[in-house]
């Protein structure tokens, strides 16, 4: 009985999509890769990644990074699109112009259907995670493929050099963004006072508003990497985006409150909360 339902199991086709993370590799486990690869497997896909700077971090502060190069980094895709059909692409961490580059000609070749670009700029901390040519090419090469693409406020304000103290600040912010080419755009971590975390979605049926009460943590260390890798699932399983976006929003409330309260600084999520088991 039980060996029938094992090779059962085991002959079951594996309907799981591949979710690609292109990111920096955070040692501390919260942000990056290794936070991605938890998501995207809580979030019922199977991960694999590759990585664009190995950085030396804990939750209390960033000391430095090693980036990878356009070969090293040709050199761990291309394997993986060999074997796999990659369902969707989540870019986190990429520091540096030639990264971006040969990124955006790999995705162009590929056609891969859905790409959710976090753009990860600076920590909060205040370490640079990409630099000036980086920024420009990241705009301009990689925000014209982008099905989604996820800032935070303080990145938001830096692509556009709009300040954004309201509502009507924040869609003249996303407006910009959109347009630089992607089909969406996520402002998140707005406020509208200070019991609601509310977040703007511009896309081209218009803008929509998210709210959530906010909650109030140490230990929300790779909550923007988190989101962007489970839009890139929740898409990736055939959800639209707005009804995507309010169950992401929900798995990262859940991986906040329920955090494993570890390290001295800004510690990590709980990626597995339960509500969100064998999803
Ligand atoms: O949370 C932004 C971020 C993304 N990716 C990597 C990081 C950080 C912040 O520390 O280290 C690799």
């Amino acid at each position: 009985m039980e060996a029938s339902s094992t090779a059962q199991t085991m002959s079951k086709p594996n309907k799981r999509p591949v979710v690609m993370t292109i990111a920096g590799l955070d040692p501390s486990g919260g942000a990056g890769v290794l936070g991605d690869i938890k998501t995207i497997s809580a979030l019922g896909c199977y991960a694999v990644a590759v990585v664009t700077s190995l950085t030396f971090q804990n939750t209390q502060n960033i000391l430095g990074a090693r980036h990878e190069t356009a070969e090293t980094v040709r050199q761990q895709m291309s394997p993986l699109f060999d074997d796999f059909e990659i369902a969707a692409i989540k870019t986190g961490m990429l520091p540096t112009a030639e990264i971006i580059h040969e990124v955006a000609r790999v995705i162009r070749s590929k056609a891969v259907p859905i790409l959710v670009v976090d753009p990860v700029l600076r920590s909060t901390s205040g370490f640079d995670l990409i630099d000036d040519p980086g920024l420009e090419a990241l705009t301009s090469h990689l925000f014209p493929l982008a099905s989604l693409v996820t800032p935070n406020l303080a990145e938001a304000e830096r692509l556009t050099c709009i300040q954004i103290p309201d509502h009507a600040a924040a869609l003249r912010a996303a407006e910009a963004i959109r347009s630089m080419g992607p089909g969406a755009v996520l402002i998140t971590g707005g406020d509208v006072d200070d019991e609601l975390a509310t977040d703007l979605l511009l896309d081209e049926q218009g803008s929509t508003v998210y709210s959530a009460r906010r909650i109030r943590s140490e230990h929300t260390h790779g909550t923007g990497c988190a989101l962007a890798s489970a839009l890139a699932c929740l898409l990736s399983r055939g959800g639209s985006l707005r009804d995507s976006i309010p169950v992401a929003k929900q798995y990262i409330s859940e991986a906040i409150l329920n955090a494993p309260r570890l390290g001295r600084g800004n510690g990590p999520l709980n990626h597995f909360p339960q509500r969100f088991e064998n999803e």
